[in-house]
């Protein structure tokens, strides 16, 4: 199409254009998205969504000089289009553009880290510090979903926000979706808002008919003013946002440039902390999405067909499936047991249970804090809960995994989904801390398996544990072939015996989890060269199973392998535990570096990391030679 988008190379660029070009432009734009994320995979359907609010907000505010910081950031795609950011060629792939904000392409990204309900807060700071230094004339604004306003550290913000009088437009981009539909009572609340629409509108044909005469018109509004509130009383729990002291305004339709702009505008002018109630759709524009009734096609695969958006070609079966048809029989075993999603229900697999146990399920939106500590308290009320998250957003509840529910000896199981490298979501999505950061919580037992069979078995195990927390984790994609254990021995799997008398062996590879499949290729490797490896799965990786110290004693080397960072991870607590056996062998502990990890692919970035059975092999090697790898 003959490029107005084209024409767009800086936010400035949109003040020339008239009321129908900006249509044709958000056409344009809807156009370039289906076919570019169709290709490359990515959020389409936020994206879609936030055309016509991304437009308004860069005509009205002047980005990077007023800051713009979007939460999640996964609805940033039209922002980089408005902002010199054209070739999604290889968006999301080595070398190409984030899928989120990201600092070091642009000026006008701010924040980046892609973990929900924190714009509020970043944005609350933004302005206090434009504020102490004197520049008064910018603004501040955070565009945040209303899935990510279920979020608690969203209203720690909004209580920070509204006590004060910095100029924070709060634009709440209300698609009336999380992932999926957003659960809870401020949902609710936003539903309320959105039907008193017919109550704005008399109240503006008041305002705009009757100011002409200012007293009369003033005296006139302010009654209008009143029965509008009155009658609004009457229908619906109103002024949540009002009464913690900030304005309101909306509900706007978010589809209509003209209303969004006049909106943002009124905001700007207010000069103090406003909200902008924006109505949005998910996916509009685009057949498909606006059909997929729980998703909208939040975020599509690579390779999809823009003209149905499914993809091209079916994918194998995923760790999280396996997961999933394994609660569907849990939960016909053992009644006590419920799950608990953070507003990611299918992602993380409990979907099929929670269809066949819709009383078992708990969905309490984009809160892994409060899953973690309700999750305590239904163990107090003697159920086993089962909370599904991904593995970096794990890192949001540490404290109530740590002081809620271990110190307690809470039976609470938490499985793990998109631990280790993930690949194309980036720094923030990377599952890469888990295995460190609860590897200090007292009694916490942490289980890795290697394969589909481990899924189930290990799940399995650790609902068994009733006196303290116990974590699953696993990685995400397609779950590799089943890897048969030659023997157990006292808990830990051998996949392989060094061809050499026990006592004897060269090399001890202890691989968590779906890293076996590279151990084992590593030990192929190098018995070729003649150096003879034994390769182990722990299975339960926390606490180390002291069956390790005895198979280290026979090995004259060992190195660990993990999907997780080197810095207080498995191998860590391998070497710690050798350490204090007395058992000093030269070990190698192989995992992910403390840098965060760009998008790639997940199968380049653990090559690049060494964690492939080249990259293992190099290290056992250099180990045994006794040199420093
Ligand atoms: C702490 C955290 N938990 C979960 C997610 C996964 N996640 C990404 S987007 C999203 C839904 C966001 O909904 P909303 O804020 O309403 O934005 P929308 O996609 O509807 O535009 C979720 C749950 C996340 N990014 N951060």
């Amino acid at each position: 199409m003959a490029g107005l988008l084209e024409s767009v190379r800086q936010p400035r660029d949109l003040d020339r254009l008239s009321r129908a070009e900006l249509d044709k432009l958000a056409a344009e734009i809807r156009e370039f998205l289906i076919e570019n994320v169709s290709r490359t995979g990515g959020h389409l359907g936020p994206n879609l969504g936030v055309v016509e609010l991304t437009i308004a907000l860069h005509r009205v505010f002047d980005s990077p000089r007023d800051a713009l910081v979007w939460d999640v950031g996964h609805q940033a795609y039209v922002h980089k289009l408005l902002t010199g950011r054209q070739d999604f060629e290889k968006l999301r792939g080595a070398g190409g553009l984030s899928g989120y904000p990201s600092r070091a392409e642009s000026e006008h990204d701010i924040v980046e880290n892609s973990h929900a309900s924190t714009a509020l807060n970043y944005a609350d700071g933004i302005a206090k510090a434009y504020r102490l230094r004197g520049l008064t004339d910018r603004r501040v604004v955070g565009v945040i979903g209303d899935g990510a306003l279920t979020g608690g550290m969203a209203w720690e913000a909004l209580n920070n926000i509204a006590g004060g009088d910095l100029p924070v437009v709060i634009v709440v981009n209300d698609n009336e979706r999380s992932y999926a539909p957003t659960i809870g009572g401020l949902a609710n609340h936003l539903g309320t808002l959105r039907t008193t629409q017919g109550y704005e509108r008399f109240l503006d044909w008041g305002k705009t008919t009757l100011a002409r005469t200012p007293y009369v018109g003033g005296a006139i509004y302010e009654t209008l003013h009143g029965m509008k509130k009155g009658l609004k009383d009457i229908v619906a729990p109103q002024g949540m946002f009002e009464d913690l002291g900030l304005k309101y305004i909306g509900p706007i339709d978010g589809h209509d440039v003209e209303a969004v702009e006049s909106a943002l505008r009124r905001a700007k002018a207010f000069g103090g902390p406003v909200i902008v109630h924006v109505i949005t759709r998910k996916g509009e524009g685009y057949e498909p999405a606006r059909a997929d009734v729980v998703h909208q096609l939040h975020q599509v695969n690579p390779q999809t067909n823009p003209e149905t958006g499914l993809p091209f070609q079916v994918k194998g079966t995923s760790w999280t499936d396996v997961f999933a048809e394994e609660m569907l029989k849990i939960g016909n075993d053992r009644p006590d047991v419920v799950g608990i999603t953070a507003a990611m229900l299918i992602p993380v697999g409990l979907h099929k249970f929670a269809q066949q146990y819709p009383d078992r399920i708990y969905d309490v939106g984009i809160a892994e804090q409060h899953a973690a500590t309700c999750a305590a308290g239904l163990a107090f009320g003697g159920l086993h809960p089962v909370v599904a998250v991904y593995a970096t957003f794990l890192n949001r509840c540490f404290d109530q995994v740590l002081m809620d529910c271990a110190l307690h000896k809470s039976g609470v199981t938490f499985v793990l989904d998109r631990a280790g490298i993930t690949g194309p979501d980036g720094a923030s999505h990377h599952g890469v801390w888990d295995l460190s950061i609860l590897q200090v919580v007292p009694g916490l037992r942490i289980a890795v398996p290697r394969d589909a069979a481990q899924v189930r078995a290990l799940v399995r195990e650790a609902i068994e544990v009733e006196d303290a927390p116990t974590v699953v984790r696993f990685s995400k994609g397609s779950v590799g072939p089943e890897i048969e254990a030659l023997e157990r021995v006292d808990g830990v799997d051998v996949l392989r015996r060094a061809a050499k008398p026990m006592g004897e062996g060269d090399l001890l590879i202890v691989a968590a989890g779906p890293l076996a499949a590279a151990a084992l290729e590593a030990a192929e490797e190098l018995a070729a060269e003649g150096v003879e490896a034994t390769v182990v799965d722990p299975r339960w990786v926390k606490p180390v199973n002291p069956a390790l110290v005895e198979l280290a004693r026979a090995h004259r080397a060992v190195v660990t392998v993990e999907d997780n960072g080197r810095t207080g991870g498995v191998g860590a607590a391998i070497s710690q535990a050798l350490q204090d056996a007395g058992v000093l062998r030269p070990t190698r502990v192989l995992g992910v570096p403390a840098e965060f990890q760009a998008h790639d692919e997940r199968p380049v970035i653990l090559a690049r990391l060494g964690l492939d059975g080249q990259g293992v092999a190099a290290a056992g090697r250099t180990l045994l030679r006794g040199a420093v790898v």
